[in-house]
């Protein structure tokens, strides 16, 4: 299926400011392999916006899931239990996986690896909101598992069918993974809620405190989405942002009903015409001020992750000499091959 598409070449990767013929000839494959369903690949042509778009998108995700691994890593040492202390290092190292995932699928569209960590530290780069708060107690990792993994699932699952092949790709296992986390959130929650009054009290704080920034992950209403309406065309998102967030509030409702949890939400209720829930106004004005880096944990996020990076250069550097002298003593062997007329 993916010869069909054209591929692209150095001429093609920069769009000419007046397309030409073959430009044009390009752009109707690749619109009609989109309508088609069909992947594109990294080799195929796509137009400049599409790569950039995708570059944004990916390289803010795989932030996300490394950012992501700070607020829970906060109780790997306090963890209630050994067993409990396994799981949250499996998941928080399932993060680290997820990150590398997608900054290897960014890299398939000619962006380095590096690049994208300046960007993340320049903050040029945005990741979640939601990384921005703090985990203030143990029910904030149940919290996190069940409500941010819980919108994260019902984001991303779509993605698996999105229009660029190693993104979609890449999806498919994150989701699996993001399954079990979402699980193991809310079994923390069903032990708390079912638990001494006052651990119930503590479940229900979490839910308090992180109930309207998980609808705020899902992105600005689609009336102020900027990049939405292309990127649906281009099948890099197959539902709006409303829409997954409707279809999380949906779902996660009777869940907090299941566990004896009120979601903090006084205008919460069920219509019965939409068959859906109506739900209370979201604070925008707090969305944007986290995205505009002034969170209650933005600055330590980012004071963390450039700590990591400067403590990691050493390790980068002694990786970049292997690598000159394994290129270096290739050449040296591959020279006298080639002398003698060896393939
Ligand atoms: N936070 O036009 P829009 C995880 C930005 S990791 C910050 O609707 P788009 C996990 C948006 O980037 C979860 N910024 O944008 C990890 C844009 O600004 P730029 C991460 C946000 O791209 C560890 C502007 O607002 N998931 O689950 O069409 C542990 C206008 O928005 C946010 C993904 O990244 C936000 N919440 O739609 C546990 C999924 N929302 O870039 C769990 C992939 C919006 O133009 N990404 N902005 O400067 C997507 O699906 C889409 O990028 C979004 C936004 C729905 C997030």
């Amino acid at each position: 299926m993916q010869t069909e598409l054209p591929q692209a070449d150095a001429r093609t990767l920069s769009a000419p400011t007046e397309p030409g013929a073959e430009e044009r000839a390009f752009q109707t494959r690749f619109e009609t392999g989109i309508a088609a369903s069909i992947k594109i690949e990294p080799k195929d042509w796509m137009p400049d916006a599409y790569r950039r778009t995708l570059i944004r998108q990916i390289s803010q995700h795989a932030h996300s899931e490394i950012v992501g691994q700070l607020p829970e890593a906060n109780w790997i040492t306090r963890a209630p239990s050994l067993k409990r202390k396994a799981i949250l290092l499996a998941k928080v190292q399932d993060e680290a996986g997820h990150g590398l995932y997608l900054y290897s699928a960014a890299e398939t569209l000619g962006i380095s690896r590096d690049q994208m960590v300046r960007d993340l530290l320049s903050g040029k780069a945005k990741y979640s909101s939601i990384f921005n708060y703090p985990t203030l107690t143990w029910a904030d990792v149940g919290a996190i598992g069940w409500l941010v993994d819980g919108a994260a699932i019902i984001n991303q699952i779509p993605l698996c069918r999105c229009s660029y092949g190693p993104y979609a790709r890449a999806m498919v296992r994150i989701c699996k993974e993001e399954s079990f986390h979402q699980r193991q959130g809310f079994e923390i929650m069903m032990v708390l809620s079912s638990g001494t009054p006052r651990q119930k009290a503590m479940a229900q704080d979490a839910l308090d405190r992180w109930w309207w920034p998980s609808l705020m992950m899902f992105g600005p209403p689609d009336a102020e989405s900027a990049n939405s309406a292309q990127s649906m065309r281009w099948g890099i998102k197959l539902f709006s942002n409303d829409e997954l967030r409707q279809r999380f509030v949906d779902q996660t409702v009777s869940q907090a009903e299941y566990l004896g949890l009120r979601v903090p939400d006084p205008d919460l209720r069920w219509n019965g015409e939409r068959g859906q829930y109506d739900f209370g106004a979201i604070d925008w004005n707090e969305f944007r001020n986290v995205i505009k880096g002034n969170g209650p944990c933005n600055r330590e996020r980012m004071r963390v992750r450039t700590q990591a990076h400067e403590d990691g250069a050493w390790f980068r550097e002694a990786l970049e000499r292997h690598a000159a002298k394994l290129a270096q003593r290739n050449e040296g062997t591959a020279a006298p091959r080639a002398a003698q007329g060896a393939p």
